[in-house]
């Protein structure tokens, strides 16, 4: 039996709704050999850091599958993620670090411990736009993929960890030029993502 952490994040800046939280929250696990958790994160520096280690500890996940919401027509697949956090708009407690490290005792980056150009080709195949991405930005979403990796290595632990960020659902963009995918095609990475996981 693997036990896999699906964590989305809620809402933030301008958007009423969080793609990512849509898409984990609509997930229904269907394999028998799967324990799926979900989890819904604050957009919040600080309350992710703590939040990251306790859950670590708490539900002793095989792996971790992170979603985050950003701007754009591809679901990316994130590579790394740096020790640096940036931000350009305050997060939801009103903080906003500027050229901070998230850990002093941490290493310049760390790397996705999925495999990621796997999952890249088994959701293209089904012919939904995937890409793999190189920066997962300066925010919290990288904030987060950081913890995630600076807290196994810090542990050892066997967890495996991976990043994903999608786009915007088609009821977020409406009125602007900003792209979007439907739920029922980031239902279908999903499910294609966990089936070679
Ligand atoms: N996207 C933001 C934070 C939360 C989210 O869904 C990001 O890309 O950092």
């Amino acid at each position: 039996m693997k036990r896999i952490l699906l964590t989305g994040f809620e809402p933030f800046h301008e958007y009423k709704i969080n793609s990512s939280w849509s898409l984990v929250d609509s997930f229904e696990n269907t394999m028998s050999d799967l324990e799926c958790i979900k989890l819904r994160l604050p957009v919040e520096f600080k309350a992710v850091s703590n939040l990251v280690p306790e859950i670590l500890k708490q539900y002793q996940p095989d792996i971790v599958l992170a979603f985050g919401q950003c701007t754009g027509d591809s679901i990316r697949i994130e590579r790394v993620a740096l020790n640096l956090d940036d931000a350009r708009i305050a997060d939801n407690s009103g903080y906003t670090p500027i050229d901070k490290p998230i850990h002093d005792d941490g290493k310049n980056a760390y790397f996705s411990t999925l495999p990621i150009k796997c999952i890249q080709q088994a959701i293209a195949d089904k012919n939904i736009p995937a890409i793999i991405s190189n920066s997962a930005g300066t925010y919290v979403c990288n904030h987060l993929f950081y913890e995630l990796l600076y807290w196994c290595d810090k542990l050892s632990l066997p967890t495996k960890i991976g990043f994903v960020h999608l786009p915007h659902l088609p009821e977020q963009v409406i009125g602007t030029q900003n792209p979007s995918m439907s739920l029922q095609q980031m239902q279908i990475a999903l499910h294609e993502i966990i089936k070679i996981l």
